[in-house]
């Protein structure tokens, strides 16, 4: 089906699988199928981190509820407004309303479904959602009141370690005094935890990881027989991060009718489909720092497995 996308993606996807090596970017694992799929891995037993961050966000609310009086609360990334919903959960009413909430995000249609399902759910609340890719429209956040920013889901990890201290930079520079961050991180921890929660029994991650192909081959119009490829997941010590790949089983040819070359994998060959960094509270304090902020909290459970960082310029 070699259905003609967006030129900008074509051209990106295009770009990533001439390059040595082989890249996709993560960003497009979440077509329907794998918006499924990631839904299924937050239910495996050995995906721990939202696990975590769920009753993390419930126990940092009630921490936090004073701070939030009188605030725009921004949260980038917002997806379905399940996480934000937790955390409004455990915010009293009289708060509540007192707020109004922003949420960021690239996807317009469903912005607009859960920015009308949260206003249904907290009718005294003000919502404003903004179709916006937050780390090229910063402009765009409003900036009269004190804000408040969320970015969970440890989405940060996603960003390779220069985008990461990018991100923070143009954020730091964007916020004002009275302005706070709160950021959703997953923490390093045994290693053999971390690379089971990427490579889980059923296989769901594994089917997640080759759901990118036929992403690839909807937008490129290539024929990547996802079957071909082997999910890869291990953790890389030195960047701190688990990387996800596909390895080719064979030497194989790819095509498309809008490329015009063929992509050519060496057996053993892989393409690099994800990055997720966990971190240190070191390596909190470090980005923080060169980002021109400061932590103010860190909120974690008891193991230190995933943590809730408030940070202020
Ligand atoms: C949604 C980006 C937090 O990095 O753990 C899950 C995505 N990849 N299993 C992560 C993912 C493989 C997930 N994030």
């Amino acid at each position: 089906m070699p259905q003609v996308g967006d030129s900008v993606i074509r051209e990106k996807l295009a770009a990533c699988l001439r390059s040595d090596p082989k890249t996709l970017p993560s960003m497009y694992f979440y077509d329907h199928r794998g918006s499924e799929l990631y839904e299924e891995i937050t239910k495996l037993e050995e995906y721990y981190p939202p696990k975590i961050e769920i009753p993390l966000l419930r126990s940092t609310a009630r921490k936090l509820k004073q701070e939030l009086k009188d605030c725009d609360l921004v949260e980038l990334g917002s997806g379905d407004c399940s996480k934000i919903s937790v955390f409004l959960d455990e915010i009293p009413e009289e708060i509540r309303q007192t707020i109004v909430y922003y949420p960021v995000d690239v996807c317009k249609d469903s912005i607009e479904k859960s920015a009308c399902n949260l206003q249904n759910k907290y009718p005294e609340m003000g919502i404003h959602g903004i179709t916006a890719d937050f780390l090229e429209h910063i402009e765009k956040i409003p900036g009269k009141r004190k804000r408040f920013f969320c970015f969970f889901g440890s989405t940060i990890g996603n960003f390779t370690e220069a985008r990461a201290m990018e991100f923070m930079a143009d954020l730091g520079k964007a916020m004002n005094e009275n302005d706070r961050l709160l950021l959703g991180v997953d923490m390093v921890k045994d290693i053999d935890i971390i690379e089971k929660a990427y490579n889980d029994r059923q296989g769901i991650t594994a089917e997640f990881n080759k759901n990118i192909l036929k992403v690839t081959n909807d937008h490129l119009g290539t024929d990547f027989d996802p079957e071909e490829f082997e999910h890869v997941a291990f953790f890389n010590r030195e960047h701190s991060r688990i990387e996800m790949h596909l390895k080719a089983k064979d030497d194989l040819e790819v095509a498309s009718p809008i490329l015009d070359e063929k992509i050519i994998f060496k057996k053993g060959e892989t393409i690099h489909t994800e990055n997720s960094h966990k971190y240190t509270v070191e390596g909190i304090k470090r980005m923080a720092g060169a980002a021109g902020l400061s932590v103010e909290n860190i909120f974690s459970d008891d193991k230190k497995w995933f943590s809730l960082v408030e940070m202020v310029k």
